[in-house]
């Protein structure tokens, strides 16, 4: 009896509270919420969390909000909102909220994907873009680079060629290897131990990091044992000490007028702001391992898995495939290999590589953002601390802009007489949008451009004997991964016959 009451009571209190809280403001429509818990009685955590979000629209609206636990939070459905948090009021939003999982993984918020809006964030944030630039002309040059690993890539396939092989593990070395490039002027073969021990963590943490699971919503869960935040720290070990070796190598051989890598790029900005005149965020090791660790990990993880999920699409799709080689065989030939400035050219290509991205977007429900002051979205108060779910997932699928969302057509992104690449409608930004957008989106354009120009112009890439063709349902978390699939490659025709010419 007394526990019946002592319930009732605070919850009449914590409505009495919300309300006194919101007079005179407007609050969006929110789910049914109760103390401590929030709105998680009344969640479906059957389907994933972007699937179910694009569902709640027809209940809630576009944009709506629930209690996470004890956090408030928005959802973003449509892309006019989406913008808003995004572009038009991108600095209000362009915090992040601190998780338990992404603070082991960030070292407490160091780096630039998972650390909080602020003068440290923007500098470390410029620093890395300042060093993308160096990729674009300089002695490295990114062409040059990506086509080195899509030779080494190409290689490796036609090495199995015939049999029925997974091409996971020869895509994430080519996509390592460029972004190890990038960041220490390294590569590695595929049987290091290293790069075992690398995609073995890799998985590990995307697994489990920000998974929405218990312990991000309620952090005292931490203190019980758990097998995930387990495996999470173990992994997140492996990785700082993989990431201190390479920065100890680079401390080495640095030369502060040779600026070769992202490494020694964050190493110079170190020197200059040892400096007592410079009046700057400090920059210290742990700082600088967690951002090369952050643009790392993002180049390993997203590029191989868009490789893979446009693989299978041709698989399903073999017309588009043809399509695509048609336009390599007539624009590029069997001569040379694809370059980046046949992008224009080759637009059955590039349209698949959009519709791909617009299908099954890297992270459907992006990295959540924060609130760091209070704002709003159009005439709703949004509270300082609110975080923001923007469900990239609804907006690529949204039917009142895109048609028959659900089906892969390249052809959207091309104009009616085919000869000109589009972006059909504003519903579409799948490297994020604003002051967080994607800092690598030049550099995963470039290679997935060119890992699948080289793929396609050598290879037939077909269903195994079985014709078991790849699942599209994908395994969700902070990246889309696809379900690890088979396929049998054989070299064309046309690339033998010019190899035995040659
Ligand atoms: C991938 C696994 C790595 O071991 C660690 C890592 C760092 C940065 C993360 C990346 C992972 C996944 C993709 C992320 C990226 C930062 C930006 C990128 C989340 C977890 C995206 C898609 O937003």
């Amino acid at each position: 009896m007394w526990w019946f009451l002592t319930i009732s009571l605070l919850t009449l209190l914590y409505y009495i509270w919300q309300k006194q809280g919101s007079m005179g403001k407007k609050y969006l429509i929110c789910m049914p919420h109760l103390p401590i818990l929030g709105s998680l009685p009344y969640m479906n955590f059957h389907d994933p969390a972007h699937v179910y979000f694009t569902k709640l629209k027809e209940k809630y609206g576009n944009t709506f909000a629930f209690w996470m636990g004890p956090q408030y939070s928005v959802v973003v459905n449509h892309f006019s909102a989406a913008k808003e948090v995004l572009l038009k009021k991108g600095k209000d939003f362009a915090s992040r909220p601190r998780m338990v999982t992404t603070d082991i993984l960030s070292g407490s918020g160091k780096g630039i994907a998972f650390s909080e809006y602020g003068p440290q964030w923007r500098m470390y944030r410029k620093l890395v873009q300042s060093s993308f630039s160096l990729l674009k002309d300089g002695s490295q040059k990114l062409e040059k680079l990506i086509c080195q690993e899509a030779n080494t890539l190409c290689k490796s396939l036609a090495a199995a060629q015939g049999k029925i092989q997974d091409p996971a593990t020869d895509i994430f070395l080519a996509s390592s290897n460029v972004i190890c490039q990038f960041c220490f002027s390294s590569s590695w073969n595929k049987d290091d131990e290293d790069f075992e021990i690398m995609m073995d963590y890799s998985n590990n943490i995307l697994k489990t990091l920000c998974k929405d699971s218990l312990v991000d919503i309620f952090p005292w869960i931490q203190l019980f044992p758990n097998k995930d935040l387990a495996l999470l720290k173990d992994s997140v070990t492996l990785r700082n000490e993989l990431l201190k070796k390479k920065l100890e190598i680079q401390k080495e051989k640095f030369n502060i007028d040779s600026v070769n890598n992202l490494l020694d790029a964050l190493l110079k900005a170190k020197l200059d702001s040892d400096n007592p005149l410079v009046q700057e965020p400090e920059i210290t090791d742990e700082h600088i391992l967690m951002t090369v660790g952050d643009i790392f990990g993002a180049g390993v993880e997203t590029t191989s898995t868009v490789v893979r999920w446009c693989i299978a699409f041709l698989l399903h799709h073999p017309q588009v495939k043809e399509e695509i080689q048609k336009e390599i065989d007539q624009k590029i030939g069997f001569g040379r290999t694809p370059v980046l400035s046949d992008r224009n050219q080759l637009l059955h290509l590039e349209s698949t590589i959009r519709e791909v991205l617009r299908i099954r977007p890297v992270a459907p429900l992006l990295i959540p953002h924060m609130a760091w002051t209070d704002t709003s979205i159009g005439e709703y108060t949004i509270p300082k601390g609110t975080r923001i779910y923007i469900n990239l997932w609804s907006i690529h699928h949204d039917p009142t802009q895109w048609n028959e969302p659900e089906r892969f057509m390249p052809e959207r992104f091309l104009d009616k007489n085919k000869d000109q690449l589009i972006i059909p409608n504003a519903s579409y930004f799948p490297f994020g949008s604003g002051p967080r957008v994607c800092v690598g989106e030049f550099l995963a354009r470039s290679e997935l451009f060119l890992f699948l120009a080289w793929i396609l112009q050598r290879f037939d890439l077909e269903v195994p004997d079985d014709g078991e063709l790849p699942s599209l349902d994908g395994l969700s978390g902070v990246v889309f991964q696809i379900i690890p699939f088979k396929l049998k490659v054989k070299l064309r025709k046309g690339w033998r016959e010019a190899e035995l010419s040659a």
